[in-house]
């Protein structure tokens, strides 16, 4: 256990203060080496007290001491569907609209199972499709057992959900129970004043400190109650009381349901805020300003999430053998591992952010992603998982731009540079996810001002900034750069285009439609076919062994996958430069360009050698 006196190293040996320091100094962008040299490795946990306060202190110990059990490892990796699956998000609204209505729906998606077949799919994450007032796009639910009406209905549901296990697809489907819409019948009762419902929800006399996730207080003052309520996200988003074992159990009558109609399991939204410190005690300022989100630190890995987790698991995933990965923004590696080791009974994976963003910078900022840091990351991760962990890759979602809008300095490399990052998460060790559109090269949009916005965290973002005293045009610079909405524009099945959409219609006439890469040999779309197929006949690219190799030189990233006595060598180039070529002379098997150089890897140039 550690305690005031504790020094920085110590702390930073035990797995939750490695989560904790390495966040913290990532987001300082200072270099972690400090933490183990003198003097800072020296420096008593309580010498802090006068920078970050008491309380952080306290926090930091009790947030540290939370963690006394050991991870003790399985002898060999357990093979299991969701460690050999290529799984595929699709944001229904924005996939493929059937109706002609401008906004996607089920049937849409059910044309194109075929589609998501051929492209090597195995397992569809769809968002959100219950009943919402579409406040955030499906992520605040109103009826949990309906189907949003733009959407289509159940009936339409259980097609797409047997369109899938009858082509071999599974679909998971996406839990938002962190929060329920403020016109959700829960919500309307308390408001109605029955004491039951109004327990459902979070109300106090007074607010704290807490900020919410889309600008301003996280705190709603009902008239008609005369009570503040908690809302982390927006203020139609209404944060559950999970203290609640009637919550619990509604939550789990919920999964129950559509496991029993074969659904294969659950993406978990934002699934590590449920359990806030008792007493929701304030956020520390410092470390607010720092996270951006004051108080953040109370709640996202609350002192019984794991109780809550193992419960829910008992009760709705495991008769069922379902699968369930959390989304977990803030979880470090090891709290990844806490949550997600085969022996703990809680998720299978997480997805943790920590690789979206390069040191000191945020989602908002306009500056270039350098890719080296996502293989230090990536190999970081790598290095601390045993044979009873398993992490999920992904570089894109719903709630981040395009990664090649990050990388690019001009679109001249966006076909190889989207083709290397399909080999990356294709050949690296662990679970790939693809957003929809990923698979085409997509790329941040030209949305021309805010009126074009639908976010609301970036609408909210925007009059947060105005207020403050930033100009238009810099505040809608700085929407640009991180809008979510880059990532939610209608997918271009062919040039067709969509006049009355939700959101602006983006069709370009590029040559990136799906139609016109289904057509075009050394498209994005068929290399990314042909890279699935060939993972799908490699086991040594799914449970083989991850080697490293010249790890330290810069702008390079090559490693082994070794399995038995099959092996691949997979070298890439991390930049628009041309760099040395360590393999040279083997046998190349695939490759993201045609004619390469002997000595030289051509800018982001992917090669699997053989052996
Ligand atoms: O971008 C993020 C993480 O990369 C965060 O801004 C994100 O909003 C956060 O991770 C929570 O996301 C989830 O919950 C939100 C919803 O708006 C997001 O779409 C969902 O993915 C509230 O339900
Ligand atoms: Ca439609």
């Amino acid at each position: 256990m550690i305690n005031k006196n504790s020094t920085i190293s110590q702390i930073f040996q035990t797995p939750i203060g490695n989560d904790i320091l390495s966040k913290l100094f990532m987001t300082l962008n200072m270099d972690q080496g400090l933490i183990n040299k003198f003097p800072l490795s020296k420096v008593k946990l309580k010498h802090l007290s006068s920078v970050m306060g008491e309380d952080m202190v306290n926090t930091l110990v009790q947030l540290v001491n939370s963690e006394t059990e050991k991870i003790i490892d399985t002898p060999a990796i357990t093979p299991k569907w969701w460690k050999e699956a290529i799984f595929y998000q699709i944001y229904p609204k924005s996939f493929c609209d059937a109706n002609g209505d401008g906004i996607g729906d089920i049937q849409g998606i059910i044309s194109k199972l075929d589609y998501l077949k051929d492209l090597g799919i195995d397992c569809i994450w769809l968002s959100p499709i219950y009943d919402s007032p579409n406040d955030d796009n499906g992520y605040d639910i109103r009826d949990y057992k309906k189907i949003m009406a733009e959407m289509g209905d159940m009936e339409d549901f259980k097609q797409l959900l047997e369109g899938c296990h009858t082509r071999g697809m599974k679909l998971i489907m996406d839990l938002v129970v962190n929060h329920t819409s403020d016109e959700h019948e829960w919500y309307q009762r308390a408001l109605n004043g029955e004491k039951k419902y109004q327990d459902y929800y979070i109300f106090r006399d007074q607010p704290n400190n807490w900020k919410s996730f889309f600008s301003g207080s996280a705190w709603k003052y009902e008239e008609s109650l005369g009570k503040y309520v908690l809302h982390l996200f927006s203020p139609k988003q209404m944060d559950l009381n999970w203290e609640n074992p009637d919550v619990r159990q509604e939550v789990a009558e919920i999964v129950r349901f559509y496991h029993e109609m074969g659904v294969d399991g659950f993406r978990l939204d934002v699934i590590n805020l449920i359990s806030k410190k008792a007493g929701l005690p304030d956020g520390n300022e410092t470390i607010g300003k720092m996270m951006e989100f004051t108080g953040i630190e109370q709640y996202y890995y609350g002192p019984r999430l794991h109780e809550f987790l193992r419960e829910l698991r008992a009760e709705a995933f495991d008769p069922y053998e379902a699968f369930a990965v959390g989304e977990t923004p803030g979880v470090g590696i090891e709290m990844g591992r806490y949550l997600t080791h085969e022996s703990r009974g809680e998720l299978d994976l997480i997805f943790n952010f920590d690789h979206l963003e390069t040191p000191g910078h945020v989602r908002f900022d306009d500056y270039q992603y350098d890719l080296n840091f996502l293989k230090e990351m990536l190999y970081r991760y790598h290095d601390r998982l045993g044979s009873g962990d398993w992490q999920a890759l992904f570089l894109e979602n719903h709630d981040n731009p395009r990664i090649l809008s990050k990388v690019l300095k001009n679109s001249k490399y966006r076909n190889v540079l989207a083709k290397m990052l399909q080999g990356l998460l294709l050949t690296f060790k662990g679970t790939p996810f693809i957003f929809q559109g990923q698979e085409l090269a997509s790329l941040n949009l030209p949305f021309s001002s805010i009126e074009d916005i639908r976010d609301v965290e970036s609408r909210n973002k925007y009059q947060e900034l105005i207020e403050s005293g930033m100009s238009k045009e810099k505040a809608f610079q700085v929407i640009l750069a991180g809008s979510r909405d880059h990532a939610r524009v209608m997918i271009n099945w062919d040039d067709t285009v969509h006049p009355k959409g939700w959101i602006k219609d983006f069709t370009l006439g590029d040559g990136y439609s799906v139609q016109a890469q289904l057509e075009k040999a050394n498209s994005s779309l068929r290399f990314f076919r042909k890279m699935a197929a060939f993972r799908k006949v490699h086991p040594e690219l799914i449970y083989g062994d991850l080697i490293s190799i010249n790890r330290d030189k810069k702008d390079v990233m090559l490693f082994e996958r070794r399995l038995y006595d099959k092996a691949l060598t997979i070298e890439i180039n991390l930049t628009d430069k041309p760099v040395s070529r360590s393999l040279k002379g083997r046998k190349v098997l695939v490759s993201n360009y045609r004619n390469r150089d002997r000595n030289y890897l051509k800018p982001y140039e992917f090669t699997i050698c053989k052996g």
